[in-house]
């Protein structure tokens, strides 16, 4: 749930990269530590263990002045994708205003990637949260390595939905489509916030490029 501070003219979303085991959710963070100029964003906190796993959560603040007069803080953080640890999920979940799904493009993963989905449904719904309600994007990572399903078998098993939501392609250990997915995330998220607090989005939106710059 955003929180809003009208004090302090900062607004704080929580975004949440879910996903199976090993699809690269702690990688989309890294990558976006790197390339994020530091006047954006702050220290990445990682949570793992000796091998690199997740273990609780990953957590990078980044923060952009997207809507006029507001600092909109957006923290980013991820889950530990084995199947053992839902309800460090559920936790890490409490309060989300946005799910980046990142799913692993390869055939071998297909069902950890359906599993993970469910569990996503089923974590929100403990909530009483449906997924339908919640923005969210598809990230199609590891788009780099040879045995992997075509786009349109990716978008058949998880975006069928009565609501269609965008999607990205991505290799996240290079960087390609990570900045994509965070600014279409943001925007979404920012969306929904203006629209619940019944402001213009003319008035209030200072760029398009919402939570990242290209510089
Ligand atoms: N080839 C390739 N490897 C990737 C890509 N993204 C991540 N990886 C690799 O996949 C492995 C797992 O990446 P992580 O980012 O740790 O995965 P995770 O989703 O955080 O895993 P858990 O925290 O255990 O759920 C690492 O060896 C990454 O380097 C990609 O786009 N292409
Ligand atoms: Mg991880």
């Amino acid at each position: 749930m955003s929180f809003v501070s009208f004090q302090k003219r900062e607004i704080t979303f929580k975004l949440v990269y879910y996903g199976p085991p090993l699809s690269g959710k702690t990688t989309n963070l890294e990558l976006l530590h790197k390339v994020i100029p530091a006047t954006e964003r702050g220290d990445m906190t990682m949570l793992s263990t000796r091998q690199d796993r997740t273990l609780y959560f990953d957590f990078l603040p980044l923060q952009s002045n997207a809507i006029k007069g507001f600092v909109s803080k957006f923290q980013l953080y991820t889950v530990p994708g084995q199947p053992i640890y839902t309800e460090t999920r559920r936790i890490v979940l409490n309060g989300v205003d946005g799910v980046v799904f990142v799913a692993d493009s390869q055939w071998s993963e297909m069902e950890a990637n359906t599993d993970s989905f469910e569990n996503l449904k089923e974590n929100l719904a403990t909530d009483d949260v449906s997924l339908e309600d919640l923005p969210h994007i598809l990230q199609f990572n590891k788009r780099d390595l040879p045995e992997i399903a075509p786009i349109h078998y990716l978008e058949f098993m998880l975006n069928r939905g009565e609501h269609r939501v965008p999607s990205f392609e991505s290799v996240a250990t290079e960087g390609t489509g990570i900045r994509e997915s965070l600014n279409a995330m943001a925007k979404l998220v920012m969306a929904r916030f203006i629209k619940e607090h019944k402001m213009e989005i003319g008035e209030v939106i200072n760029r398009e490029d919402l939570a990242v710059s290209d510089a």
